[in-house]
């Protein structure tokens, strides 16, 4: 894979920022969020991964190092409990709003930008590459405008091995929503870009250094590369940014992985020392649009129909939704599936 581009000689200069975004579909700033933001951050997520157990005994938990045996991700509860202690920390919310990531997507956009209420933060095993974020395109998840940016950066350095993200240069000129399918992966959807013979095939990704951030909108086909340390976890923060007169699809509205245990802003702001970023996009007037279900309702029939097959992602998959909730209409369906083949 070829190296990313580095930005940081355009980032007082809009014109070329935004011809730039226009002809690669992304832009790369090497150390763009202040280091020592990101260090306290990373101290504060790595006590919490600690006390849940996650971080190898007599190690310093900031280096990550992950217990052996303990793997887990999104989709499954006991990454949801872990994942919403870090949730629950103000200044990972903060650091979403940073100085240097405002200014940067406002100059990309020229206007005022809203960061989204939805933070999400990604806490990958090592060791678990059947897991990686599959190739995509941020629509399918966070929909509202195809203009909409995602800031991607790693909390902590973040060499290849350790799997940081990959974008396929100029894949937003494809200007639509591609096909995507089932996949075991974060997200559960990915697409195939050799389906599309007006996609370029240049993956592009980078040893990525604290403070490094990628900046890209919602049709940028990218995707995870896999965390192939021995024993290290990745941590990172990936969020979303949109005119403040765009629309915002409700779900951008609610806590990420709110849906396990009904996770709700009461309960993150419990312990916060500050309240002006609570509840920041409420008095905007924001025009709410209702989340689009059937890209992910798709994934899920195809994952229905190859776990009938016997495919065994698809059959984890299913297994997941079960434990999630079983009462759902999804586990009822996936129970199907399993009782058919006993
Ligand atoms: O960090 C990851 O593995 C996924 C990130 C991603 O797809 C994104 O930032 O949009
Ligand atoms: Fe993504």
């Amino acid at each position: 894979m070829k190296e990313l581009e580095v930005s940081n000689d355009c980032l007082h200069d809009k014109q070329r920022l935004r011809q730039r975004m226009a002809s690669d579909g992304y832009l790369f700033f090497r150390r763009l969020i202040d280091a020592q933001r990101l260090l306290d951050l990373r101290a504060q997520m790595m006590a919490v991964l600690q006390a849940a157990g996650w971080i190898k005994a007599g190690t310093n938990p900031t280096l990550g190092i992950a217990t052996e045996g303990v793997q887990c991700t999104e989709g499954d509860l006991e990454y949801s409990d872990v994942y919403h202690q870090v949730y629950r920390l103000q200044s990972f919310h903060e650091t979403g709003h940073c100085r240097e990531i405002m200014e940067t997507v406002e100059k990309i956009q020229g206007c005022p930008m809203l960061a989204q209420p939805q933070k999400v933060a990604r806490l990958w095993f090592p060791n678990y590459t059947h897991h990686t974020t599959p190739t995509h395109q941020d629509f399918v998840h966070f929909q509202g405008s195809y203009d909409n940016l995602t800031c991607w950066s790693p909390i902590g350095d973040c060499p290849r091995e350790l799997g940081g993200l990959a974008v396929l240069k100029g894949s937003h000129k494809i200007a639509t929503v591609l096909d995507h399918h089932f996949s075991l992966g974060a997200g559960s959807l990915h697409l195939d870009p050799a389906h599309h013979d007006d996609l370029s095939d240049e993956w592009l990704t980078t040893d990525y250094e604290i403070g490094d951030t990628l900046i890209f909108p919602a049709l940028t086909i990218h995707k995870a590369l896999p965390n192939l340390t021995d024993d290290q976890l990745r941590i990172s923060l990936d969020n979303r940014y949109q005119r403040q007169t765009d629309p915002i699809a409700e779900h951008m509205l609610q806590p990420h992985l709110n849906i396990f245990k009904n996770f709700t802003w009461e309960q993150i702001y419990e312990n916060w020392t500050d309240d002006r970023l609570q509840y920041y996009w409420k008095s905007l007037g924001l025009q709410v649009l209702p989340r689009i279900m059937d890209y992910l309702e798709k994934g899920f029939d195809e994952a229905i129909k190859l776990a009938q097959k016997g495919d065994p992602d698809a059959k984890l998959h299913l297994r997941r939704t079960i434990e999630r909730d079983p009462e759902s209409p999804q586990a009822h369906r996936a129970m199907l599936v399993f009782s058919k083949q006993l």
